[in-house]
């Protein structure tokens, strides 16, 4: 516990190898921070989602991002969740190859994780690790997930404001998008929209959004970028601050402490709960001739 504190201490000033190692300690379920975290202050430094299919272009448009953030003095950390862990060694190295700049700024943090395990497809830590990335000195953190399904309700779980990147390959299909995806949107970014086809999405982005759709009676916002040549990013940084002033006014917020704090108890009741234990128990019950899957479960409940 010792360490924890002085870790907690150390990446407060800012210090990154600190927090490199805060978070592989939480990465590794070696320490958990939740003492330390229960005790100080909440930070409250606003989280960016940026989700959406494979290859939309979504860590070319968080280096623009970091880009935009540096060159006004501010300080970033990036967050990737890597949805292939290490058996796919491809899209992590992509990834080091397009922010490679960032690596060693001396105002950027960048992390990938794994997502070994989880339901949805984030981190199961990513709450902790995220709320420790706040601790340190930072203007704004974003979090890239790829969206193929489930992960992206775990990310507007957590992010602040969630950027929904599409690219207009998609274009006449729009419908068959996973709904989960476009629900989450506080932003949609129409990337790649140096492709012909860029407007036509757009449109139908826009014309999709009937009211039932609309979130508190309002469209959501759809901007157009070309992330590789770094077009489009000053206005959607504008617009990631305007939808943070409305969270900050609106139920959003609670909603989402509401999200995280069902997703940290729910982590916590699970503790100690682990299927090989559950299969040898069954087992041994099994063999002993006395297993009932009810009274079985009424055991273990607490
Ligand atoms: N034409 C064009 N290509 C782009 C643009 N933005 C990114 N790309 C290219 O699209 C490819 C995928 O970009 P990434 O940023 O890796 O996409 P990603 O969404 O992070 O991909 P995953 O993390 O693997 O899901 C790369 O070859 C980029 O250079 C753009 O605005 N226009
Ligand atoms: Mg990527």
């Amino acid at each position: 516990m010792a360490i924890a504190v002085q870790l907690l201490a150390d990446l407060q000033r800012g210090d990154f190898r600190a927090l490199a190692r805060a978070i592989s300690y939480v990465e590794n379920g070696v320490h958990d921070f939740a003492d330390q975290l229960s005790a100080g202050t909440a930070a409250d430094t606003p989280v960016i989602g940026v989700t959406g299919p494979p290859g939309a272009g979504k860590s070319t448009l968080v280096d623009a991002l970091i880009g935009h953030y540096v060159q006004q003095q501010k300080r970033v950390a990036v967050l990737c969740v890597d949805p292939s862990s290490s058996l796919y060694h491809g899209a992590l190295l992509g990834d080091r190859i397009r922010m490679s700049d960032w690596y060693n700024h001396p105002a950027v943090f960048i992390r990938s994780l794994a997502t070994r395990g989880s339901l949805g497809g984030l981190h199961p830590r990513i709450i902790e690790i995220a709320d420790l990335v706040r601790q340190a000195p930072f203007d704004h953190i974003l979090v890239e997930t790829v969206g193929v399904g489930q992960n992206e309700i775990e990310i507007a779980g957590l992010a602040d404001t969630t950027l929904v990147v599409l690219a207009p390959e998609a274009g006449d299909d729009i419908q068959s998008m996973k709904a989960g995806l476009l629900e989450v949107a506080d932003i949609f970014v129409v990337n790649k929209s140096d492709r012909p086809d860029a407007d036509l999405f757009v449109r139908n982005l826009r014309s999709m959004q009937t009211p039932a759709f609309r979130r508190e009676g309002r469209d959501i916002p759809v901007i157009k970028t070309i992330a590789s040549q770094k077009q489009g990013i000053g206005e959607l940084a504008q617009l990631i601050e305007q939808d943070r002033k409305k969270a900050h006014s609106s139920h959003k917020r609670y909603r989402l402490l509401a999200e995280q704090a069902y997703l940290l108890i729910q982590q916590q009741r699970m503790k100690g709960v682990d299927r090989e234990e559950l299969e040898a128990a069954i087992e041994a019950l099994f063999k002993a001739g006395s297993f009932n899957l009810y009274r079985f479960v009424k055991d273990r409940s607490i």
